[in-house]
């Protein structure tokens, strides 16, 4: 029996198909647990119960090892852990620990990791968004498979009870007397009656079971952006849910700040991605969001607005507007928008992108050619007209920088940070419950919420970085924002992945 089921679980995880893509599934992560400089990738399960592959790379030598728990983000069970699992360490690459994690459930989950080493514990938690990207398919053969036990074990059991009734007090070398075998045809008349309920029962129960499990599914889908332009440059911004549970539980009036605003806008033009604006729209009664658009050329415009909800789940909504050519003023405050050539032939890399007065932007790109799934850090240094390292950086919504990683065919939308690919205020979140819970101490990646009172502090430095992977190959345009000498500033650079 135990080779049958190992049989049947190698032909479940092979079914599965290798991706069906939404979006950018994986958690990119660095940070210090305590003395220890962490860079912390959650390979994400396509399906939920699931397994997520936790992968630390240490920045020092001095980690002895790692312990990982999933957990919930917040709400009930949020401060109370399991027993960790230990890591794997890498025999041949002693900086890197390795652990599967079984994540039992849909929504806002974290993952803490524990280091223990040379300068004594430290903690840090990653906040992980939980969902299934699919319902697996059941392939021919599985299903064949158990088609066949099913038909052998009813026929089988139908025929036993027959025989049981007919044969079991027959002394050996006797015939059955004729009622007893009337009887047994009686018996499994009722068997075979019992046996269809039973299978008919059954069918019923794995039907609702995949329904709601299809329901899960894309309850966690992005949810559609309406949105609609009022007296000319008003853009008013609706989050549709199409499942009612979405509906019921994910309020827009409750959505929590993430990095100083309550949802982050992009409207990029698409297919050219030739014009991008990130805007900050208010919300306004019954849950909707506007803005007075800047100006900005006519098109249509791809929507993505980031919100997080009050679990700490990270939405990303998603729409299409075709606007005119809007009078609006020149972006303000936190909003901001580039301007500049259209999506180059497929397969192009860039590495510099101009910056206003001369300066540039440089991608020190050490890997050639990008892979997908592959973590890195990508660096990035701004550089003055004469080459010199730019000394007038300074926070952008409370960090060095951000940067969105959109595919050239919309497919894949990520807004990341030096902290990686995680929200903000979803981390926020996590440290607060690692603060209340197991202790540990974690520095604080958001430097102030207050970027236009940071004039005062020293400028940043010129080179920054982000942990993340491509999801899947193709090209992407990636639109690096940072703030110069109080001006937001687009750098922007095309990449091909294989
Ligand atoms: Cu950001």
């Amino acid at each position: 029996m135990r080779t049958v089921l190992t049989i049947l679980l190698i032909l479940l995880l092979l079914s599965a198909p290798v991706c069906a893509h939404v979006g950018s599934p994986d958690v990119y992560y660095e940070g210090d647990a305590g003395p220890y400089h962490l860079f912390v990738t959650v390979r994400m399960p396509t399906v939920v119960p699931g397994v997520a592959q936790i992968e630390v790379r240490s920045a020092s030598g001095d980690v002895q090892s790692i312990q990982v728990v999933p957990l919930r983000l917040t709400g009930p069970g949020s401060n109370l852990p399991a027993i960790p699992d230990l890591a794997q360490r890498d025999m041949h690459d002693p900086e890197f620990f390795v652990s599967n994690l079984w994540l039992m459930e849909f929504g806002a989950l974290q993952v803490r990791i524990q280091a223990d080493g040379a300068k004594g514990k430290g903690a840090l938690a990653v906040p992980v968004p939980s969902f299934a990207r699919q319902s697996l398919p059941m392939n021919g053969f599985l299903r064949g498979l158990l088609g066949f036990f099913l038909l052998f074990l009813t026929v089988g059991l139908v025929l036993i009870m027959g025989a049981v009734v007919r044969e079991s007090s027959v002394p050996p070398g006797e015939t059955p007397q004729r009622s007893r075998a009337r009887r047994a045809k009686i018996v499994m008349a009722i068997a075979t009656v019992v046996a269809a309920v039973i299978v008919w029962g059954s069918r019923n129960w794995w039907r609702a079971e995949a329904t709601s499990y299809q329901h899960n599914v894309d309850r966690f889908k992005p949810p559609l952006a309406e949105t609609i332009l009022q007296n000319g440059n008003r853009l008013v911004l609706h989050a549709i849910g199409t499942d009612q549970q979405w509906v019921d539980q994910v309020k827009m009036e409750e959505v929590i700040p993430d990095h100083g605003h309550l949802m982050h806008l992009f409207l990029i033009r698409a297919p050219e991605m030739d014009n991008m604006w990130h805007l900050h729209p208010e919300r306004i009664a019954g849950g909707a969001f506007a803005e007075n658009l800047p100006a900005m050329p006519a098109g249509q415009y791809q929507v993505f607005a980031d919100v997080v909800d009050q679990t700490g789940y990270p939405w990303t909504l998603v729409g299409k507007i075709q606007l005119p050519q809007i009078n609006g003023q020149v972006p303000a405050g936190d909003d901001s928008g580039w301007s500049g050539a259209a999506l180059p032939h497929p397969g192009s890399d860039t590495a510099t992108a101009q910056l206003a007065d001369g300066a540039h932007m440089i991608w020190e790109r050490s890997i050639f050619p990008l892979r997908a799934n592959v973590a890195g850090s990508f660096k990035f240094r701004v550089e003055e007209k004469d080459g010199a390292p730019a000394h007038n950086l300074e926070p952008y919504m409370g960090m060095a920088a951000h940067a969105e990683v959109v595919a050239s065919d919309l497919s894949v939308f990520a807004h990341i940070h030096p902290a990686g690919s995680v929200s903000m205020a979803a981390l926020e979140l996590a440290q607060a419950g690692l603060k209340g819970g197991s202790g540990g101490e974690m520095s604080m990646p958001i430097m102030s919420h207050q970027s236009s009172t940071a004039k005062t502090s020293a400028p940043l430095p010129a080179e920054f970085s982000f942990p993340y992977g491509f999801p899947h190959p193709g090209d992407y345009r990636i639109f690096v924002q940072v703030k110069r000498g109080g001006r937001v500033e687009t750098a922007v650079f095309d990449a091909h992945v294989l």
